[in-house]
Formats: C-alpha cells, structure tokens, sequence
C-alpha cells in the first residue's frame, strides 16, 4: 500500500488518523469481503497501487477510485451517446446495446490536473487491446461514453480531459498557463497511456498486445500529434475531421467565418433561418454532378455555386439573401489567402450548409457561432504566452501580422509537421478520415496536409499510402453522425487488420443507419484520391453499386 501521507504534512494528526483509518477500512473490507472474486478485488485494490514513479516521475499518476462494475445496464442517455461515440471512434456497437460487459473501472489524474477514466473488460473477456479516445474541441470533462463504448468490443478504453475543466470552446483555462497549454497540446495523450499501461499491467498482470488511439477533432489532431511526438506509444490512429494545424483552424478558419457573418457589432449578419434555403440552392446545383441525386454531395470540388442567385430583386424581402449576406456566404465559401495570394485555409466545401447552424449561425439568440468562440477563446487564452488584454478587440488581431508572435503556440500545439519517419519505422498505421460536409474543419485542409507528407515521405524514398491513408467521407459532418453521409465505419477493425494482419485498407465499408440503427444505405469509400463512383444502374444503396475511380 502507498503512504498517502508524508510524515512532514501539515495536516493535523487527529485528520491523518481518519483519513489512514478509513483507507486501511475499505481496504479490509476489500480482503476480507468472502464474495468478491480475486479479480474484484484486484480491481478495487488498484486504487492502493503506487502509481507515482511513472516516468521517474514525470507521469505522476493516482487512482481515487476503482470498483468492479456487474452487468450494469446503460440507461437511454447513456446508449444513445455510447451509440454516437462508438460511430465517431470507428468502433461501432449495436444501436439496441444497453448492457456493458463486467468490467473494471478506474479513475484518476495524471500530474497536475489531467482527469482520467479507464475501463477494463474482466479478464476473460479483454482483447487485449488498448483504446484510447482523445477529447475533442477544447477538451475540459472525462467523457463516460467512449469507454462505455469501447468495452463493449472488449477494448481497455480510456478518455480524459485533456488537463483541464473548461465548457465547450472555453479557454480560461489556459490564461498564462504554460503546463496546461502543453497537457492540451500534446503531453496529456501520452502520460495518461502511460498511466493506461501500468494499470493494465497490474490488473491484468500483463501489457496489452496493442495500442490505439482514436478520436475526432482535437481528438484526431491528437492521434496525428502521438505519431510525430511519441511514435512508439500506439501501434494504430484513427484520426476523424483533425485539427492538424491547429492554430490555423481557430485564427485563420474559425477567425475569418466569424469575421464573414458578424458586424462591427458582433450581430449576425446570417442567421440559422436562412440556412435551408442556402442548402436547397446548393443541393439542386450540385447533387447530380456526381452522377447520383441523393442528397449528397460527394465531391465539393465539382461544384460551382454563386451565392448571387439567392440575392434579392428589387421589392423582394423574403426567400432572398440581402447584399450583405451574399457577401458573407461568399466569403464562407472562399478560401483564406496571405498577402500574396496563397491559400492558407480551404474555404467552407458546398455541402456543409446543414452545419453552418451552430458553426456559423447562432445556435440560440443569447449565443455567438462556435467559430466566434473558437476564434476569440483561442486568441486570448491560448495564443500568446501572456494573455491578452480583457479589451482587447478580437477584430484588431492580424494573422499575417503576428506569424512571428504565433511561433511559439505553433510549436506546441500544431501537428503538421509531414516527417512522420519514426512512426512509420515503428509500424506504425494511421486511419484518416473526413467527412465532406465538414463545416468546423473544411477538409481542404486535411487534404493539403496529407500531400505534404505526402510529398515529404516520398523525398525521402518512402510512401505514405504504406501507413497512413485518408478516406474522404460524402455528406458527413463535424464529428457527428446527423449528416446525410455514412458516418458508420469500423475502423478499428480495419486498422487492426493493417497493423496486425498486414493487410492494408483498400476500401472501407460506410454505412448510414436511421434512428432505430438499421442500415439504410451502404458505400464503399476508396484511400484519396480515389473515390465512389456510382456504376450507373445498380441500386445506390448497395455499396456493389460503386467502383473505385474518380468524380468528373
Ligand atoms: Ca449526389
């Protein structure tokens, strides 16, 4: 057992006496409990373990709670975000799964404040496996639901909250904190694994086989991150919709379609109401141009929508968009350019105008865009060792500007880097997935990165297809599955075939499921470049209907 207090504490004894008292109880009752199996006990017994030497230190880690959980039933909350998370994993699970297979649950931190929660299948049951779901947005609580998730295929599956508390795009949090800007940008996915491993280790009395890290967004920009910074840590990524250029995403991207839709005020000038005519005009200009009306756009690229076909005649005020509007759906659309006229980030892909409520429209009146947030919480918080003045006027902010000034967040936090030798060296694999009507993260942006390392691998005599490829996913959204694309794929199992059995994914199998979890639509996605292209005749429903090749 650990001393939980050091004889030096300034606690007063009568406190010390208590609080040892009631440790040395529930760890009696542990022993001499006649019901619990030695398994139960080992798993309850995790929270006496020594985790402090982790790292020499570095990974200081303490479990303040662990218990065995028996055939427990996920109540309708629960399912329904397991269910989601399952989808934004790539690990999918029945829509009708509501039992969670025994297991062991583990909570706990990583020194300073990086919360975690681990889930361990029973012995039996464990595949021997590693799971990790990295947060996404600016991280802040310890999601339940991935690994609730997670153990239904029998992974160990953790989450945590990437070193902080924050709500949604908050970034307080970070105000001249150097510890928890590095936890966030790429320390917390490491020591939590190391954590993972050693209390698997204890519990299972063995490491797992393999590792893997998943997640959306930040959670993707995180697997990407793990393979340039600790190639070794996982054997797999799954990466969906990643913020790999993190600091672009929230002062190039975020900052400009906050720019394009608010007024000097901060009033909207577009508002969610306009969004479904917006959507219906681009959907009749471009569904069919990938040879298949079906509500999904497959390839952004093909399409050539101009916003000044919605603008109001003379005496019209309704069904229309002002001059003002036009303007600010054509600088949605439009990439962001330097002074020089390159482009720094894809514009809004044609599509992804069902998510621009939220994004780039007010959820609520009482709100701004999440894009505001994203740009002005980053901005403040995050972007500059000292944070800015309270006054500060988020509209005065230069990108072009303060490159120089950026350096150093850039450093920390961007993923971009294209020399990915060492995890390909290590057999490392990496599933990169996203969705076409993406309107968070265009994937304009995830395509420019991977032809660099792309273009940077192959300099260097080695191919990137060889351990990482992309899948661009038609009419799916920002780590969400409401879109009109197939946001149902196991990639897991896909990676798993890659890292374990050689056999690298040259199609994967997309699903889009109705509200009762049954398969409406199938498709087959192809590594990029290549696409789904419809044969033609066959039912588009069937993925035997679409070969792999490319959109004209
Ligand atoms: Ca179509």
């Amino acid at each position: 057992m650990k001393i939980k207090f050091s004889l030096t504490s300034k606690v007063s004894y009568p406190l010390v006496f208590v609080c040892v008292s009631s440790v040395s109880t529930q760890l009696m009752a542990a022993q001499t409990a006649p019901q619990l199996s030695a398994e139960e006990r080992a798993c309850m017994s995790l929270r006496f373990d020594d985790f402090s030497k982790l790292e020499s230190g570095e990974a200081a880690t303490n479990v303040i709670e662990s218990s065995f959980v028996k055939g427990y039933q996920m109540n309708a909350t629960e399912s329904e975000w397991a269910y989601k998370h399952s989808r934004l994993m790539g690990a999918p699970i029945p829509r009708s799964q509501t039992q969670l297979p025994d297991h062991c649950l583990v909570k706990g931190y990583v020194s300073p404040t990086i919360r975690f929660e681990l889930r361990l299948p029973a012995r039996a049951l464990w595949n021997q496996k590693y799971l990790l779901n990295a947060c996404m947005g600016f991280c802040g609580d310890v999601s339940p639901y991935p690994p609730m998730a997670g153990i239904v295929r029998h992974y160990a599956t953790m989450s945590h909250d990437g070193g902080h508390t924050a709500y949604g795009f908050d970034g307080k949090w970070a105000r001249n904190n150097q510890q928890l800007k590095i936890d966030f940008a790429y320390r917390a996915n490491h020591v939590v694994a190391v954590a993972a491993k050693a209390i698997m280790e204890k519990f299972y009395h063995t490491q797992p086989q393999y590792s893997f890290i998943t997640g959306c967004s930040k959670g993707g920009h995180a697997g990407v991150m793990a393979a340039k910074r600790y190639p070794n840590d996982f054997d797999g990524v799954i990466a969906r919709g990643p913020t790999v250029n993190y600091t672009d995403v929230n002062l190039v991207n975020c900052m400009d379609n906050a720019r394009a839709v608010l007024n000097d005020r901060d009033e909207p000038i577009l508002s969610s109401q306009e969004i479904p005519m917006i959507a219906s005009a681009v959907m009749s200009a471009c569904d069919h141009k990938d040879g298949l009306v079906d509500g999904v756009i497959s390839d952004p690229r093909l399409c050539d929508f101009d916003p000044q076909t919605l603008a109001c005649e003379a005496g019209q005020v309704s069904n229309c968009l002002s001059t003002q509007q036009v303007e600010a759906v054509k600088a949605l659309y439009a990439p962001s350019k330097n002074a020089q006229g390159e482009v720094i980030y894809g514009g809004l892909p044609y599509g992804s105008e069902p998510e621009w409520v939220g994004w780039v429209t007010p959820l609520l009146t009482q709100l701004q865009p999440f894009a505001y947030y994203a740009a002005t919480e980053y901005l403040k918080y995050l972007a500059y060792p000292e944070a800015l003045d309270i006054d500060y006027d988020w509209r005065d902010f230069s990108y072009q500007n303060e490159k120089e000034n950026l350096q150093e967040i850039s450093k920390l936090i961007d993923a971009d880097d294209p020399d990915l030798r060492q995890f390909k060296n290590s057999g490392g694999k990496m599933i990169v997935l996203h969705g076409w009507s993406d309107a968070a993260i265009p994937a304009y942006a995830t395509i420019d990165w991977y032809e660099n390392v792309e273009s940077f691998m192959h300099t260097h005599h080695q191919e990137v297809r060889d351990f990482a490829r992309l899948f661009l996913l038609p009419g799916v959204i920002h780590c969400g599955i409401d879109g009109p694309g197939n946001s149902t794929y196991d990639a897991i199992s896909a990676l798993e075939a890659w890292v374990i059995g050689g056999v690298a994914p040259d199609s994967l199998l997309t699903q889009k499921e109705n509200a009762l979890g049954e398969v409406i639509k199938e498709q087959p996605a192809y590594p990029y470049p290549m696409q789904a292209v419809y044969n033609g005749k066959g039912d588009p429903t069937k993925a035997t209907s679409f070969y792999a090749g490319f959109l004209k």
